[in-house]
């Protein structure tokens, strides 16, 4: 302001001088009121004004604003009651059942008043056919989730027995955390790996507005709920990404931050205020905030706080003396949060201690908490997406050895002691009866079907559509499979010209966008990486999808591959965060569940960026059984020449091996590309459709594509390996075989032997290493436990026999991952790879340095050949020589 100039001086002296007076007379809290008091005047009269971040630690919808509440305040507290019981009880007892089996206590305790007035008020269910709410729990909130589901008779007391048991009974125990693979009818998101349960909600409400620009499927009745704890925030991933959440105006997003002070170890900021600061962060990124601080009986005790003396108290107390509250007796709070100021101490003469003690905070108040809801419901078309930070207790009804303890989050299991203050607490002596307290287990309790509690639970999830979380595939809109002229053209090759096997990939997904069956379902997504993977050329045809337009007229206007966004765009352009690109995944890889309508993402990365990078978000794909493609571009150690150690990839096949939904793939040519993908298709948007999904990695090297050669078909090439050209001989004396870019060094280390050594050998393309190893070990595994039966072979047993004559396998990753069969080849079994760190470098040097070029190859070879076929040292020595490799340059396997 001191830049501008002041056109009435004296009116601003005015203004200072008043302020100055006030503070004289009346003190800084005063002063500090009249100026809140002036800036939502401003606001209300449109003066605009930078927004502050922060507002007093008070909840921020004052007692005259609250709505009526619609609910049975009476009976909703005995159902709380019943599950709180319940959710107890069943971890105690799955602890008892098997000791260290584990569960949680007090995460559910602290936050079962914000799950329920979100089922008895707010959650919709899709018992009307539509796909309701989308409802990310915490994950360790699971044990209240799995309570309410047996009151509501969807689960059994055997069902809670099996709590953390998951193995037989048909798969039908409860998963530790929500689980979408494990319990596949219940759960819809997984969440438990902190931090990707609130991004991966976020980018759900994005994409339903995607789904809705997009007129594919209308999404406006479906809100997103994410529950999230206040340690988790300390996550990059739960923050990282609320700013897009404004953006793009996602009003149908509400995250409700269960601040109970604490995560595992202890306060979540004991010397600060995780509510203020969380608060700051939020309004700063352009969300709206509510803040649920303080219980009812405080209104009366802030009504009287005349000098602010009560708030000023509130302002400055920090969460870690919070928390020594939440354990103290009354004598303490009164002494040392109301003592220091006779006038606050006045204020709270009227109480007893005991009333002290239960002066309860704003997440344990069903009022507050329904007023939040229904604000941020309300919010819908104000363009702002609301967080809902609500202040609880940790263990919060389970008595004084658990509440607000530091090691609160770690208690599994209630002696009786403990359970019997938690039964009086909860004034359930009379479901509860002595002699059940006291069997060996805590006794479950069901009110019956016909008693007001169940009748009311039931009537309220019927008329918000029925129970949740439930997880159904229910197409509502199906989606049929492209016509096959989208694959054909990939297998005629590419002649004379040069182009990659990702030229080939971005070509085939245009195909596929055209299609008349398909086209409309198909997502690419793309983390700001477009152009490097020849896709820009997309940009103008399918259009990048942006929820406002384009308000400019781009740069490139007038060239033909403009950079084009519309509200109806089909890209996915993500920016650089692949961790917001993998959720977009999730979203659509789930929406044949979560939407009914299949939806097939193409989300194409810098390989390197991708397992390394985002490896839980891919687990979390695989949890929430996320169909599509995965496409790790620029992958290999050598073929990404010149960018060194951060960008060349030589693991990601490794990694892609470890997760056992996914279907890894190492193509050499674009026909291989096209039908991996084609029979991709079938299996997860066929018939019978899978819960997989498919990494395949792409190179950037252009070589002349060659045609599919006679004969090999669809099946053979997605097996896994397939002899790709025959011995030129009748003699076979050696097998090569390559993924990848690798191609090219092992045909021409084919012909170099054929030419100066008479060594004949055969060519195969390895495509899938891991669909091998899989197919190996479940045969091993079935001869290992049926002796007696006929034996099987393997499938790579099959194909490469058993005989003297070495494999030979090149790829341009590490050789642990061709190694990954050499237990199952009865053969001698040689692996080249490229271990070691990047390097730049040009392809040719990288792979001399890499031992993996054609002198290598034939140098390997005739190795694995010597005492046969007139093979002798001498002769693989000269072959060193010849070739100019020094055996002691340096190489892969020297770190320095
Ligand atoms: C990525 C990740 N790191 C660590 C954990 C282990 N962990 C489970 S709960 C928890 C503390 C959670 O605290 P908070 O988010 O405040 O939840 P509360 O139980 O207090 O509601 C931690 C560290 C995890 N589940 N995921
Ligand atoms: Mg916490």
């Amino acid at each position: 302001m001191h830049q501008l100039p002041d056109t009435d001086p004296g009116e601003t002296q005015e203004w200072l001088d008043s302020l100055d007076a006030v503070v004289d007379a009346s003190g800084k809290n005063r002063a500090r009121y009249l100026l809140s008091r002036l800036l939502e005047r401003a606001q209300q009269s449109q003066v605009s004004f930078p927004a502050t971040v922060s507002t007093p630690y008070v909840n921020t919808i004052p007692r005259e604003s609250e709505p009526w509440f619609p609910g049975d305040e009476h009976i909703e507290r005995r159902i709380r009651a019943y599950i709180r019981w319940n959710a107890a009880a069943m971890v105690s007892r799955a602890n008892h059942i098997a000791e260290g089996i584990g569960g949680h206590l007090s995460t559910f305790a602290s936050s079962a008043s914000l799950y329920e007035i979100g089922f008895n008020h707010f959650f919709r269910g899709k018992d009307d056919g539509n796909a309701g709410d989308h409802v990310y729990f915490q994950g360790h909130a699971a044990p209240g989730v799995y309570a309410r589901a047996f009151l509501e008779g969807r689960l059994t007391e055997d069902d809670l027995d099996h709590f953390r048991r998951e193995i037989g009974r048909d798969g039908h125990g409860l998963s530790s955390y929500p689980h979408p693979r494990l319990m596949s009818d219940f759960w819809e998101f997984p969440t438990v790996s902190m931090g990707l349960g609130p991004l991966t909600a976020l980018y759900q409400a994005r994409f339903n507005r995607y789904l809705h620009n997009r007129e594919i499927d209308d999404t406006s009745a479906s809100r997103v709920w994410a529950f999230i704890g206040d340690g988790e925030t300390d996550e990059p991933e739960t923050l990282g990404a609320i700013s897009l959440a404004a953006r793009e105006h996602l009003d149908n997003l509400v995250f409700v931050v269960n601040c109970n002070l604490q995560r595992l170890d202890g306060p979540v900021r004991g010397n600060g205020k995780i509510i203020q600061e969380l608060e700051a962060v939020f309004r700063g990124a352009g969300w709206n905030v509510i803040k649920v601080i303080w219980g009812s009986k405080w209104d009366d005790l802030l009504a009287q706080d005349m000098d602010g003396v009560l708030l000023n108290q509130m302002n400055s107390t920090v969460d870690g003396e919070f928390q020594r509250y939440s354990v103290e007796d009354g004598s303490y709070i009164r002494e040392h949060f109301f003592g220091p100021d006779s006038r606050l101490r006045q204020m709270v003469s009227h109480l007893t201690d005991d009333e002290l003690i239960s002066l309860p905070r704003g997440g344990h108040d069903y009022r507050k908490l329904y007023a939040a809801y229904r604000t941020a419901v309300e919010n819908l078309g104000s363009g702002r997406p609301t967080v809902i930070l609500c202040k609880t207790i940790k263990g919060w009804t389970l008595g004084p050895d658990i509440e607000g303890r530091n090691a609160t989050h770690q208690i599994k299991k209630m002696n009786l002691e403990q359970l019997r203050a938690m039964r009086t607490r909860l004034h359930l002596e009379e479901e509860i009866p002595d002699a059940a307290l006291e069997a060996e287990d805590p006794p479950y309790f069901r009110p019956a079907t016909d008693s007001v509690e169940y009748q009311y639970m039931m009537e309220r999830r019927r008329a918000l559509g029925g129970s949740l979380p439930r997880r159904i595939v229910r197409i509502r809109r199906p989606i049929s499979l492209p016509l096959d002229n989208a694959f054909e053209e990939f297998d005629a090759g590419s002649n004379e010209q040069s182009v990659s096997t990702t030229m080939g990939f971005t070509r085939l997904l245009r195909n596929l966008a055209r299609d008349e069956n398909i086209g409309q379902r198909i997502v690419p997504i793309v983390p700001d990486e477009a152009r490097t993977f020849g896709m820009d050329s997309l940009f103008r045809e399918l259009k990048i999808y942006a929820s406002q337009g384009q308000k400019y007229e781009p740069v490139d206007h007038a060239l033909l591959l403009s950079y084009a966004e519309s509200t109806k765009g089909q890209i996915l352009e993500e920016g650089i965060t692949e961790a917001g690109a993998m959720s977009s995944f999730i979203a659509a890889g789930t929406a044949y569940a979560t939407r009914g309508v299949p939806m097939v993402p193409f989300y194409i990365f810098y390989s390197m960026f991708g397992f390394q990078r985002v490896g839980d978000l891919i687990w979390q794909a695989a949890d929430a059984r996320t169909r599509g493609f995965l496409l790790g571009a620029t992958a290999g150690r050598t073929t990404l020449q010149g960018e060194g150690l951060q960008h060349q990839d030589g693991h990601s096949l490794l990694l892609a091996s470890t997760v056992p939904a996914c279907q890894a793939y190492d193509p050499a040519f674009a026909y291989e590309v096209s039908a991996i993908i084609k029979s991709g298709l079938e299996r997860m948007y066929g018939d019978a459709p899978e819960d997989i999904f498919y990494y395949i990695a792409l190179y950037n090297e252009n070589q002349p594509m060659p045609a599919r050669p006679t004969g090999v078909t669809t099946a053979q090439i997605t097996s896994g390996l397939y002899q790709w050209a025959p011995s030129p001989t009748a003699h076979v004396h050696a097998s090569l075989v390559f993924s990848g870019s690798a191609n090219l060094a092992a045909r021409e280390a084919a012909s170099v032997l054929l030419n100066t050594y008479g060594i004949s050998v055969d060519l195969w393309s390895a495509t899938s290493y891991k669909a091998l190893r899989q197919d190996a070990m479940s045969v091993e595994r079935f001869n290992r436990l049926h002796p007696t039966e006929e034996r099987q072979v393997s499938l790579v047993a099959q194909l490469l026999g058993e005989s003297d004559s070495p494999v030979i396998a090149v790829s341009d990753f590490m050789r642990i991952v061709p190694e990954q069969i050499a237990n199952h080849v009865s053969r001698p079994f040689v692996s080249l790879g490229t271990d070691g760190v990047g390097r730049s470098d040009t392809r040719d040097t990288l792979r001399r340095y890499f031992e993996i070029d054609s002198a290598h190859i034939v140098v390997a070879t005739l190795n694995a050949l010597v005492g046969t076929n007139g093979v002798t040292t001498d002769i693989v020595a000269q072959a060193i020589a010849t070739s100019g490799i020094d055996p002691d340059a340096a190489h892969g396997l020297v770190l320095d």
